[in-house]
């Protein structure tokens, strides 16, 4: 199999920009700004963490740039949002929570009341308040975390089952096409604009060497066998809060790419992200294993937590998923390592390249 290399050292994160006070002006906040801190995590949009300070207290929000580049409409990826947000907490409060905005996210609204904030250099800016008592983990601990995160999302594929209205904005045309993922790797290696194709054979044989296996969900999709439903997309550990005191799953974040698409996407992305105790970009190989007993936590977890929203043909395949998702992200990562990291930001030297072996090592681990 593949073999990964030591480790090179991480760059500091980016310091909030100039103009940032600005932005959060716009929006209905309380009390006095009193902190701005650049939020770690996330490998495409900026992240800040804001502090208010108010007679009764210190009130903290996320303030997020939307990534022009990635979100060519980053207009629509908000109206998705604001679509997903409202119906979620309407639907929390029919099932009887006293503080849904305790349990999904909420958007901040802006002075003159629209649901995000386009600056002078036409940047999307939106603010969530933070939902406290709650941590975020770039790994899984155990099989209970893995069951609780992956209940979590089975909960937002229930609960955003039947969302009424048009079907969302398809924001990232083919975002989950793995078949196509492996052509625009091709299509990369043959470019080769940087000279780091022919150090990476091995890794490129080994995603076009599955290629015949990729496309199941996309042509079961285009066959009107898999439902069309709306999917999160991104649903690794590090898109869950999780409570400080219980390590329970409380809210699942990271909205973007919620689209139109198949829940086995965000079940094989859940699997890729959760079967494994290791980091999404371990440069030890020999770390990343792909648990059976994390990936029967997941299978049980989302299951109770989609409920019966899902269909037999979803459930029959939900086995393949890990191991298409695996391929795909590892796909995505090489191909932004050998077009010279343009799409996923990098805290290190080949850090795509790092990111690529662990997938496909997963990959590898969960195609039995
Ligand atoms: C990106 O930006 P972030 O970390 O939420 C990516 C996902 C990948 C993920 C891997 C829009 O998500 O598809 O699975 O990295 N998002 C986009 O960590 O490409
Ligand atoms: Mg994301």
């Amino acid at each position: 199999m593949l073999s990964g290399t030591i480790c090179l050292p991480s760059v500091a994160p980016i310091p909030p920009p100039p103009g940032i006070r600005a932005v959060c002006d716009a929006f209905r906040t309380d009390g006095e700004l009193v902190e701005i801190e650049a939020w770690p995590g996330g490998h495409i949009n900026d992240s800040y963490l804001l502090v208010f300070v108010t007679g009764t207290g210190r009130h903290r929000y996320l303030l997020q740039r939307i990534n022009g580049e990635v979100f060519p409409r980053p207009d629509q990826v908000m109206e998705n949002v604001q679509r997903v947000t409202e119906h979620v907490i309407q639907r929390l409060e029919e099932e009887g929570y006293s503080h849904p905005e305790k349990h999904f996210l909420t958007l901040t609204s802006t002075y003159d009341n629209r649901a995000w904030y386009t600056d002078n250099r036409r940047d999307v800016w939106r603010m969530y308040p933070f939902i406290e008592g709650t941590h975020a983990q770039e790994f899984v601990q155990d099989a209970a975390q893995a069951e609780t995160a992956a209940q979590a999302f089975g909960r937002f594929t229930r609960l955003v089952d039947g969302i009424p209205g048009a079907p969302l904005h398809e924001v990232l045309p083919g975002f989950h096409d793995t078949p196509a993922r492996l052509e625009a790797l091709r299509a990369a290696a043959q470019l080769d604009p940087k000279q780091r194709a022919h150090a990476v054979q091995d890794e490129i044989e080994f995603a076009l060497d599955h290629a015949q296996d990729a496309g199941v969900f996309m042509d079961l999709l285009a066959a009107g066998e898999l439902p069309t439903r709306v999917v999160h997309n991104d649903t690794k550990i590090s898109n869950v809060l999780l409570s400080n005191e219980s390590s329970a799953a409380i809210c699942v974040v990271d909205l973007d790419t919620v689209m139109p698409g198949t829940a086995l996407f965000d079940y094989g992305d859940m699997v890729r992200s959760m079967s494994t105790r290791a980091a999404e970009d371990e440069c030890d190989l020999s770390l990343v294993v792909a648990e059976p007993e994390l990936v029967k936590a997941l299978e049980k977890g989302y299951l109770a937590g989609a409920g019966d929203a899902l269909t037999e043909v979803e459930r029959a395949h939900m086995p393949k998923a890990g191991f298409v998702l695996a391929l795909e992200l590892g796909a995505r990562f090489l191909t932004d390592h050998i077009l010279g990291d343009q799409y996923f930001r990098i805290h290190r030297p080949q850090h795509n390249l790092d990111r690529a072996r662990a997938q496909f090592t997963l990959a590898h681990n969960l195609n039995q």
